[in-house]
């Protein structure tokens, strides 16, 4: 379900008017206090967040699923809905699968297909966390930790598939996430466990195209209730530089237990180089895998305020880093939950982005606790849609993405196409 170029500009032409009123004062409130608009103006357009193909249907819970209706049934119809969601926000120009669940038939055609999109191929996540029925040995106990050398051999021979199907999709790295651990005290080894996890990690780390990157993600319980085996970010650093300059640290918004100080974590992480990406989402409890900013959107500004400010004094070059959006949709329409997402992530850049960074340096070398915090109470309290919406405006997205993909009335006409139970995921 395709949205034309011609449709988003009648759409914003209703809109215009008032958009540019709301644009020009903030533009001149931004210009007095120093900021160069036009160049915020490119940083935000060039920030670019991937889909992850599992997030356009119905994820569920563990007590049920609730269908969507029109959910893509197929890897085609995963490219197609990024497609539409690139199109009316400009902000999401790349789609991260996940084998076995997305295995294309042809590479080449799906790549054709993804390009006529505007859309190209981010991380591939391979899935040692289910069995599949043609598998030979199961993951009930683990996987890349396993006991048995055969499960494990298995499990590093399915990411060097994964790694092989992202390789003729033009994908440039590997994120692994394990449910590796255990369920009750006694049950595992903790350092024999760990010590195989290496092992097959640096296999797979081998067996990578030299201009490939591994993402460890970590996460501290669930489905393992009483230990994972890369339960933090010291532990999946600890394994990245174990395997080498081009393992990395991946950071999960939702992998942390409540209250931990994420921001902290990012920044150290670029203080080693060794940050190699994100998954966005929110939560109140654990994973909840809600839309980013729906609960915490000061944390999400502290995060971008660590990122912006890293990678600008980035000592130890650390380099571009993956951007995805890794949530799970139960109630809302997951196109929209997704335009919520990316509009959430790029307006805490742009509130990190206008830190007034020279100052917050001379309160904290001063430190002038008060002046450091009402340095970032500016920059977050600034309404900055405006300024966000002028990005996707300028790059051929709608000011009102939403709007108009109700108006088209898109998920309507998809159900019509897709039919009304329809499942994305392989869950
Ligand atoms: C499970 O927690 C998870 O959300 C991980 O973060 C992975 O990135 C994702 O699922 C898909 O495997
Ligand atoms: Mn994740």
């Amino acid at each position: 379900m395709a949205i034309k170029e011609q449709q988003i500009l009648d759409a914003n032409s209703e809109h215009l008017s008032g958009h540019s009123a709301e644009f020009q004062a903030l533009q001149h409130k931004l210009t007095n206090n120093g900021l160069p608009v036009e160049e915020l103006i490119e940083q935000i357009q060039a920030f670019q967040v991937a889909i992850p193909s599992w997030a356009l249907g119905a994820g569920g819970t563990r007590f049920g699923r609730f269908s969507i209706g029109g959910e893509p049934r197929n890897l085609e119809e995963k490219i197609s809905d990024v497609g539409l969601i690139h199109a009316l926000t400009q902000s999401a120009g790349s789609i991260s699968l996940h084998i076995p669940w997305d295995i294309p038939e042809n590479a080449a055609a799906t790549l054709a297909f993804a390009k006529s999109h505007g859309i190209v191929f981010d991380a591939v996540n391979s899935n040692t966390f289910q069995d599949q029925s043609d598998q030979a040995l199961s993951y009930k106990f683990g996987s890349l930790c396993h006991t048995d050398a055969d499960v494990r051999a298995q499990a590093v021979a399915h990411n060097k598939a994964v790694i092989d199907i992202g390789e003729s999709l033009g994908s440039k790295s590997l994120t692994v996430w394990l449910a590796d651990g255990s369920a009750f005290p006694g049950q595992l080894n903790f350092r024999e466990a760990l010590a195989r996890t290496l092992e097959s990690l640096k296999e797979i780390y081998n067996y990578m195209p030299s201009d490939w990157k591994l993402f460890i993600e970590y996460k501290p319980y669930e489905p393992n209730f009483y230990s994972t085996v890369i339960q933090d970010w010291g532990t999946s650093h600890l394994l990245a530089a174990e395997c080498g300059d081009r393992a990395y640290t991946l950071v999960d918004l939702g992998h942390h237990l409540p209250n931990t100080n994420i921001e902290q974590i990012v920044s150290t992480l670029i203080w080693r180089g060794k940050l190699g990406g994100f998954h966005f989402n929110d939560s109140k409890y654990g994973d909840d895998d809600l839309t980013v900013g729906s609960i915490k959107p000061y944390q999400l500004f502290l995060i971008f305020n660590e990122l912006v400010e890293g990678m600008k004094n980035n000592a130890s070059n650390n380099p571009p880093l993956a951007w995805m959006i890794d949530a799970s949709h139960n109630l809302k329409d997951p196109i929209e939950d997704l335009i919520q997402s990316l509009e959430a992530i790029r307006l805490a850049l742009a509130q990190a982005l206008v830190v007034d960074q020279v100052k917050l340096k001379q309160a904290r070398d001063q430190n002038d606790v008060t002046m450091a915090q009402e340095i970032l109470h500016d920059a977050y309290r600034t309404d900055l849609r405006p300024l966000i919406r002028e990005a996707r405006r300028r790059s051929g997205g709608a000011l009102h993405p939403i709007t108009v993909y109700r108006g088209h009335a898109i998920r309507e006409k998809l159900i019509e196409q897709r039919g009304l139970n329809t499942v994305a995921t392989g869950l």
